[in-house]
């Protein structure tokens, strides 16, 4: 339902740092990047899946919970760890909440942003993954 990636840390005693390159870290070439802050800790966003559209999620900052569900199952990812990307393919109803004060969430996307993409009805979901 999903993959947790771990990055290489180039880190000293002046702090830490991520490259990610295309080819070498990614599943997929990166179209777009959005990154998502300021979120009320009981907030719930997502409530949807993509038809076509396959993300690496990063918890730059802070911490927040991904509930994935691919229509059978369910499970909680809780993402505290910038060196870590949530690798999620499409047909995976997701939901995301729990958010830190200081949480940043940070998306990379193998497409542009296309509304048509979006299932944001559950039942029709289901229908889709049967
Ligand atoms: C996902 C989770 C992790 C744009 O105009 N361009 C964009 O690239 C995106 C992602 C959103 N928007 C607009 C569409 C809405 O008017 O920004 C507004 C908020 O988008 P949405 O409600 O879809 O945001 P989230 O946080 O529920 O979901 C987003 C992504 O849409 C989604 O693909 O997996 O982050």
């Amino acid at each position: 339902m999903y993959k947790l990636l771990n990055f290489s840390v180039h880190g000293n005693h002046q702090g830490n740092l991520v490259a990610l390159e295309k080819g070498a870290d990614f599943p997929f070439d990166i179209k777009r990047v959005y990154y998502i802050w300021g979120t009320d800790k009981n907030a719930i966003r997502g409530k949807h899946a993509h038809r076509k559209l396959e993300q690496v999620i990063i918890c730059t900052s802070g911490s927040c919970d991904f509930i994935l569900d691919n229509g059978k199952n369910k499970v909680t990812v809780h993402l505290d760890n910038p060196a870590q990307g949530l690798y999620i393919k499409h047909n995976i109803w997701r939901e995301f909440t729990n958010f830190s004060d200081d949480c940043v969430v940070m998306v990379l996307a193998s497409e542009h942003y296309d509304e048509t993409d979006y299932i944001r009805d559950y039942e029709k979901f289901l229908g889709e993954v049967e």
